[in-house]
């Protein structure tokens, strides 16, 4: 995804732009090649955020060793104590919010209040997962024999290489670091490539909270760097977060050496507007779910399967809205579309643009170019895209596109919609605006997705549920809430037999 912005950027001399570090061991250091690339802005590509270690394998196999280092003294402090750590990290984030929210929209394009949403979401997530210092319960049980304990703790799963991507550049990172430590893992997180900056704000705050040397390793790079991270023999669990294509791939190769792998991929995601909807409030959520981020969520609305009966007011109303969204640069605070990330992911949002057209023959209703006038000039900015009379089985209506696009589909019974929302590969999130309280949860019940909503679009998850979707989504796993803790602890069960003497299970008879 970063190899457009990456190529530009390169070739850029600017010589007063910022040199960035790895960081590994506790020490901020260059990569062992001397190679860097450079972080621009999408916004404004004559803006150079700065210059990130372009990290090859000897770089990845050094974190490595250094967090297998630190592994066993960062296990055997007291979880508690581990999370007193991250209540410090959270106050740091907290601080630093404003600055880190504007880093943020500088160099991945999202707006101001988005950023600091990201932010924010990283900020809860490390309380509520440091919360679990003093819980990280597991469970007691009576055993079968006479004076024998049984019971369950969890321990962590070692070395945890985290692969992170470009849409939430500290919130993403934060679900998978926070709960990693917390459990007890010592990590090397490879940055999304597109944003760097923010995973470094990220790891230098653990750094100021005291997380000791070793624990936290940072490298940024490229595709290099990531695969290096999954062939590395010692990392026992990859947590990756990004395309199906690249996803699938890390599930092969970690299949291959028995790594523990969790995915987090695409979506398809839709909204149900239903013939009772309030069609104001339904058309307010479809805006948001469809072009909040661009459209470059996984969650993101990118079906709206809208009944018969209300199709054509619902559709004129949100294509009259749509084309008053304003697209710029997100740091203006009167922005509300900012630009993609790169030029290959708008070449590609383009691409489908013109399947939409030409090839599925769908209604464009509004949107679909690139703005290139004026302050568009330098960034990557394509206009909020309503596609109408969309069939289930247009590609468009099938395949994630990762841009602000959306496509509006008609249908006639609740049964037909439910079906349609179910029949794509993926199964992230979905949603249903209705005012039948029946409708709603039949809706709830059928939707097979990892997240439902009723009346509001099908973005917005929060920290304390769990995370993530079914079929081509995933590999089962769920991140944040309590849940994710299952992925970075694994299960110990404990018998003490305290009876002096031999006692065989499922074979001695006990007296009753
Ligand atoms: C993503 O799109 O990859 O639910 C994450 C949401 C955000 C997280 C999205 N809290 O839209």
């Amino acid at each position: 995804m970063a190899t457009a912005k990456m190529a530009k950027a390169k070739r850029s001399t600017k010589p007063s732009v910022k040199k960035y570090s790895n960081y590994i061991g506790g020490e901020w250091v260059k990569s062992s090649s001397g190679q860097y690339f450079d972080n621009v802005n999408p916004a404004d590509t004559t803006d150079i955020v700065g210059r990130f270690p372009d990290s090859t394998e000897e770089d990845v196999n050094r974190a490595v060793e250094a967090a297998k280092e630190a592994a066993v003294r960062w296990r055997r402090t007291p979880a508690p104590r581990r999370a007193e750590l991250l209540f410090t990290l959270g106050e740091i984030l907290r601080g630093k919010k404003d600055q880190f929210s504007t880093e943020m929209t500088r160099e991945m394009g999202k707006v101001l209040k988005e950023t600091g949403g990201d932010v924010q979401e990283a900020i809860d997530c490390t309380y509520y997962t440091a919360g679990e210092g003093r819980r990280l319960h597991g469970f007691t049980t009576p055993a079968e024999m006479p004076n024998k304990f049984a019971m369950c703790v969890r321990q962590p799963v070692g070395l945890c290489g985290l692969i992170t991507p470009f849409n939430f550049p500290m919130a993403i990172p934060s679900w998978k670091l926070i709960p990693a430590l917390v459990c007890g893992n010592t990590v090397v997180l490879k940055s999304g490539e597109d944003v760097p900056l923010s995973s470094l704000n990220l790891v230098k705050a653990c750094e100021e909270a005291g997380i000791p040397k070793g624990v936290v390793n940072l490298v940024n790079g490229a595709r290099e760097a990531g695969a290096a991270l999954v062939a590395n023999d010692d990392v026992r669990l990859i947590s990756f977060t990004g395309s199906t294509t690249t996803g699938k791939k890390i599930a092969e190769a970690c299949a291959r050496d028995n790594k523990i792998v969790s995915l987090e991929m695409g979506g398809k995601n839709a909204i149900i507007v239903m013939d009772d909807a309030d069609i104001d409030n339904a058309v307010e959520g479809s805006l948001w779910g469809a072009f909040g981020t661009s459209g470059q969520r996984c969650t993101a609305s990118s079906r709206l399967v809208v009944h018969k009966k209300v199709y054509k007011k619902f559709c004129d109303k949100l294509v009259e809205r749509a084309k008053t969204l304003r697209v710029g640069n997100g740091l203006d605070p009167k922005t509300e579309v900012g630009p993609v990330i790169n030029e290959r992911q708008m070449e590609k949002i383009l691409t489908y643009i013109e399947i939409g057209k030409n090839q599925d023959k769908a209604t464009l209703a509004c949107g679909g170019n690139r703005l290139t006038k004026g302050s568009y000039a330098n960034g990557w900015f394509i206009e909020p895209t309503v596609f109408t009379n969309v069939k289930p089985k247009m590609r468009i209506a099938q395949e994630e596109i990762f841009g602000p696009v959306t496509c509006v589909i008609p249908f006639s019974t609740l049964d037909e919609a439910i079906n349609i929302v179910n029949g794509v590969a993926y199964g992230l999130s979905s949603a249903i605006y209705t005012q039948d309280v029946n409708r709603a949860f039949y809706a709830m019940q059928e939707l097979y997705t990892g997240i439902c909503y009723v009346n509001s679009a099908t973005i917005g998850a929060e920290v304390h549920l769990p995370f993530g979707g079914t079929k081509g989504t995933g590999n089962g796993h769920r991140e944040a809430g309590t849940q994710v803790l299952d992925i970075f602890s694994e299960w110990k069960a404990l018998y003490v037999d305290y009876s002096g003497k031999l006692q065989k299970a499922q074979i001695d008879d006990v007296e009753i």
